[in-house]
């Protein structure tokens, strides 16, 4: 009798507690009309918390504008209300959205939007297709819970995705998502421009890199650098931060990872699964995560698409900075801010050159600049980047470096045997780690030379005798 009465309370309070499989949000009524708010990355509007579904308009403006991809580089990006990604939509499940599409009158080209968390035929892109001078309005509620991606699907759709037309809307569950410290918007995206990675000026679309999927640049937040210098992410030690992060595509899966942390929990793909203690999320072209995290401990956080190169030659890296207390029951080592060392943290020698045996033929300084200045823009301008300025915390500049042109044989050193341990460059300081370069005399003369030769540095000329000298 007992043991009957045990499995039917069981059998009542399992039907109680497990939430309905299928809830259906088609036929909740809203109460009441406000103007969502919209902000541009990495900022996103306030938490829905426990409000009742509403009618919310979505005022969005289309603007075709030049911007900036990387240091003297350009490129004309076309956003969804003047940022890329576009301007972060937040929703409850129920919402009626009534969604206002603007085409600005400068702009040379119609574009529409498709919106993932939208239920009908082509995601609204059939309703919205507005030319430039134009409105058009259309109507959709939100009735599944998530993070989605919204772009435009106009003609050739790949060309408007791959010029930044994309971003997020979010549509809270019921009650919200539970709150945290500190929420962002980042969303990755692939560039394909006519020039290679860093080639200055205005640089104009290139198709035939984007049909064969190889991007010269893979960023967050439509640039290189939008969440480095100055534009860091920050929290403070204790605190949850939640990413809100998206992939416009065009084409690249991103392998999503923050270094030095563990996504506490992850709604992987955007949806209602939770993954809990998740290293790297992948997140599909044209799809989402949510990521959770707290931060236990003060330094620079780097978060890069783990296909790595992407990181560090095409610019999908971008840092949070955590202020605090150390915690040294859960981190004890020095903290290093703003580098990552894929090496590990030791100064290990590059593999494979064979350069270093052939014999070296004389140069002109002329001669060694144009050799010094290709070999910088593979080697050295990944950390000390294209114009050497370095990188604030992480990497010392070698333009106008003070260090440099103080000594030269300890320029040298630096590559050929790698640099740690504190140093001062132009009055700041470095707490890092350069690996040796495995190149030859003859590259580390050129090389040397360029820079020397290069941003305001003192004209040194080096030579592959003054580089054997110190092997
Ligand atoms: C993986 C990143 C990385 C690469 C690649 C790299 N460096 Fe460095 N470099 C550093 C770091 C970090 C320091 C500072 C080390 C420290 O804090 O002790 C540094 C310091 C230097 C310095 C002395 C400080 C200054 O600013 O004058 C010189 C000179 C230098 N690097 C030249 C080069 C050259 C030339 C190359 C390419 C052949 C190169 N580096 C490649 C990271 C790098
Ligand atoms: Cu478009």
């Amino acid at each position: 009798m007992l043991c009957l009465l045990l499995s039917i309370f069981l059998f009542e309070s399992c039907k109680k507690t497990e939430p309905a499989i299928e809830t259906s949000y088609a036929d909740i009524v809203t109460e009441g009309q406000m103007d969502a708010e919209l902000t541009a990355p990495p900022l996103v509007p306030k938490p829905v918390y426990g409000r009742k579904a509403m009618k919310l308009k979505v005022n969005m403006e289309i603007k075709e504008q030049e911007g900036t991809m990387t240091d003297g580089v350009k490129y004309t990006y076309w956003t969804f209300g003047g940022s890329v990604p576009g301007s972060f939509i937040r929703t409850r499940v129920g919402d009626e959205v009534e969604f206002h599409l603007k085409n600005h009158p400068d702009n040379k080209l119609p574009h529409n939007i498709d919106l993932h968390a939208v239920t009908g035929p082509g995601g609204g892109a059939s309703s919205s297709l507005v030319a430039p001078g134009h409105e058009k309005t259309f109507n959709f509620k939100v009735i599944n819970p998530g993070l989605y991606v919204y772009h435009c699907a106009t003609a050739p759709v790949g060309m408007h995705i791959a010029n930044g037309m994309y971003g997020l809307i979010l549509v809270e569950p019921e009650g919200g998502l539970p709150p945290v410290d500190k929420e962002y918007y980042v969303m990755q995206g692939d560039f394909y421009t006519q020039g290679e990675y860093g080639a200055k000026g205005l640089q104009a679309f290139d198709m035939n890199k984007a049909v064969k999927e190889t991007p010269d640049y893979v960023v967050f937040n439509g640039k290189v650098g939008s969440l480095t210098n100055g534009g860091e992410l920050t929290a403070k030690v204790g605190e949850t931060v939640r990413l809100f992060v998206g992939n416009g595509g065009p084409n690249l899966v991103s392998s999503f990872h923050v270094i030095g942390e563990i996504f506490d929990s992850v709604h992987v793909e955007g949806g209602s699964t939770i993954n809990k203690n998740v290293q790297t999320t992948l997140i599909p072209a044209g799809g989402a995560a949510i990521v959770d995290f707290k931060v236990e401990t003060p330094g620079t956080f780097i978060l890069v698409d783990h296909s790595i190169f992407r990181a560090f030659n095409k610019g999908a890296l971008g840092m949070l900075k955590v202020e605090g207390k150390e915690n040294t029951s859960v981190y004890s080592g020095t903290i290093q801010e703003g580098i990552y060392l894929p090496e590990g943290g030791t100064i290990q020698k590059m593999p494979g050159s064979t350069a270093a045996k052939t014999p070296t033929p004389k140069r002109t300084v002329e001669e060694k600049i144009k050799i010094g200045k290709a070999i910088f823009s593979t080697t050295c301008f990944a950390c000390h980047q294209s114009e050497g300025q370095g990188i604030p915390n992480a990497f010392p500049p070698l333009a106008k470096s003070d260090y440099l042109n103080a000594d030269s044989k300890r320029a040298i050193n630096t590559i050929l045997h790698g640099l740690s341990g504190e140093v001062t460059v132009n009055g700041k300081k470095y707490n890092s780690v350069m690996p040796s370069q495995n190149l030859s005399d003859d590259e580390i003369a050129n090389v040397l030379t360029y820079i020397y030769n290069s941003w305001g540095n003192n004209k040194t000329e080096v030579t592959p005798e003054m580089i054997k000298a110190l092997r």
